[in-house]
């Protein structure tokens, strides 16, 4: 990375690294913490490659002054993690505060903010407690309120020292991984209908968040709050092929526009994705099915105050044709869309993540024309390495230079106003349904052994140089 310019960098870009808590923690019933959707899945048995779980993971829970240390040794200005819901509250709800779970987080922030590190909080990263789960969980609507509470919860005890917040994590794979294809917790397979209805109520949720900030924390706190979107960046198989463009666009509307239209946009979903779902509907015989925003709720738009973006691969795009037009109802059905990977893109340590770094560069400027002006921040990005464990780790370090180099771009030549960048992860970790099989650390982990040392890779040595370098150019400019 150190051929690098980080001249097109803003003075005060934030360097960070990312993590989420079912991801790092383990501690799972540890000092009062209730059970989430994601121990009650790797509890149970073929969900998660050799059946592993979270129970440990990292064991951040116990180990948190290592991962400190790991933060200091980057120079990070900024660390992204995310609160175990079921920690602080094991229920679910405020009837009941697990004082051990308040207290791990305020030792988290505080010593984070003692050395000189700004720490942006993401309330939901994939682990619902179990609890609400077995009242419906994304599917009912109370769940609504029961998150606004938590976040209130969390603004109220930690908002004094947090200013940046993020409600919800990609809702588009909690609802699309977890309640359509049920490969994520909580492992719902119900094609074409539940997606809707868990993405509709986390929009919602997220709402009611976000205005419950706006209305009784931002004049107190002067904080800001946002949600995570991901996605693809996708352009047509062949540009030539009208039915491939608009594909394409439908690609993009089902998987960004779905959420992020509501909130930056219109208030409600891009009018292609309700489009094609109600034909579906109807050649189909079934009823609507993409929800609708109530008048008598708070709107979504305008419910965030910065945009922040997960980005890690690009799809080529092709129209389905009919291919997939018999039968059943399903998200791929009224997407009508195949995403493809470009054969002359290099892949990662995993098959859906192909190396297009520029199809950042491209998905900034595209959010910047269609969605917003606000400051954008990529609050995850990452590569897992091929094969066996490298801690010369030559694939990332080129991952990483060239992405960091079309953020730049972006920056300085599309005036794109990116904020930071948050590498995904701080540490390998446990990877979803990949287990410990895939690592996306800047510092390696041992797994094989209960002291689940750090090492840092050599990735991570080169991010930290950058940020140095960064640090040194910006200090000699103001003088
Ligand atoms: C991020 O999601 C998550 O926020 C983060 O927690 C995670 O560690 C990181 O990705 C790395 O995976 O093709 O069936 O194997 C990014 C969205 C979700 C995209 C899982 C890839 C794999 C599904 N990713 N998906 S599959």
């Amino acid at each position: 990375m150190s051929a690098l310019d980080v001249s097109a960098f803003p003075r005060d870009f934030a360097w960070g690294a990312a993590t989420a808590a079912y991801q790092i923690e383990g501690g799972w019933n540890m000092e009062g913490k209730g059970p989430s959707i994601w121990d009650t899945f790797c509890h149970a048995k073929g969900k998660v490659f050799e059946d592993q779980t979270g129970d440990v993971a990292c064991n951040s829970y116990q180990l948190w002054q290592e991962d400190l240390k790991c933060v200091q040794r980057l120079g990070l200005s900024h660390h992204r993690l995310s609160m175990s819901w079921s920690r602080l509250l094991p229920d679910g709800t405020t009837s009941h505060v697990n004082l051990k779970g308040v207290e791990y987080y305020n030792k988290v922030i505080d010593d984070l903010i003692a050395c000189n590190v700004t720490p942006m909080v993401t309330l939901y990263h994939f682990d619902l407690p179990q609890a609400l789960q077995d009242c419906g969980g994304w599917k009912s609507t109370e769940i609504a309120d029961i998150f606004e509470s938590y976040a209130r919860f969390c603004f109220q005890t930690y908002g004094d020292r947090v200013k940046l917040w993020t409600t919800l994590n990609e809702p588009y794979i909690c609802a699309k991984l977890g309640h359509e294809d049920g490969i994520f917790a909580p492992g719902i397979k119900e094609p074409g209908t539940s997606a809707y209805l868990a993405g509709h109520n986390m929009l919602r949720a997220h709402t009611k968040a976000w205005h419950c900030y706006n209305s009784h924390f931002r004049h107190l706190q002067g904080g800001k709050v946002s949600l995570n979107l991901n996605t693809d960046w996708a352009e047509p198989l062949d540009p030539g092929c009208l039915q491939d463009v608009a594909a394409t666009e439908r690609y993009m509307a089902f998987s960004l526009g779905w959420f992020a239209c509501p909130v930056f946009c219109t208030g409600d979903y891009p009018e292609s994705m309700r489009a094609k779902i109600e034909a579906g509907s109807l050649e189909l015989g079934y009823g609507p099915r993409l929800p609708r925003f109530s008048k008598d709720e708070p709107s979504p738009l305008g419910t965030a105050d910065f945009f922040a973006l997960n980005y890690y691969t690009t799809r080529k795009v092709k129209d389905l044709k009919g291919a997939c037009k018999s039968g059943e109802l399903s998200f791929i059905r009224d997407q009508s869309a195949e995403a493809v990977i470009d054969p002359s893109w290099p892949i990662s340590g995993v098959h859906w993540l192909a190396v297009v770094p520029d199809g950042l560069r491209k998905l900034l400027k595209h959010i910047n024309d269609t969605y917003t002006s606000l400051p954008i921040y990529i609050t995850e990005s990452g590569f897992s390495q091929i094969g066996p464990v490298q801690i010369e780790d030559d694939d990332r370090c080129h991952f990483y230079q060239k992405t960091l180099q079309e953020v730049g771009k972006a920056v300085s030549q599309d005036g794109v106003n990116v904020k930071g960048y948050f590498a995904w992860s701080l540490l390998d970790n446990f990877e979803w349904a990949d287990g410990f099989s895939v690592r996306f650390g800047l510092f390696h982990v041992d797994f094989s052994t209960p002291e689940l040392k750090r090492t840092i890779y050599r990735s991570g040595r080169e991010y930290a140089a950058v940020i140095s370098k960064h640090r040194t150019q910006t200090k000699s400019k103001t003088v």
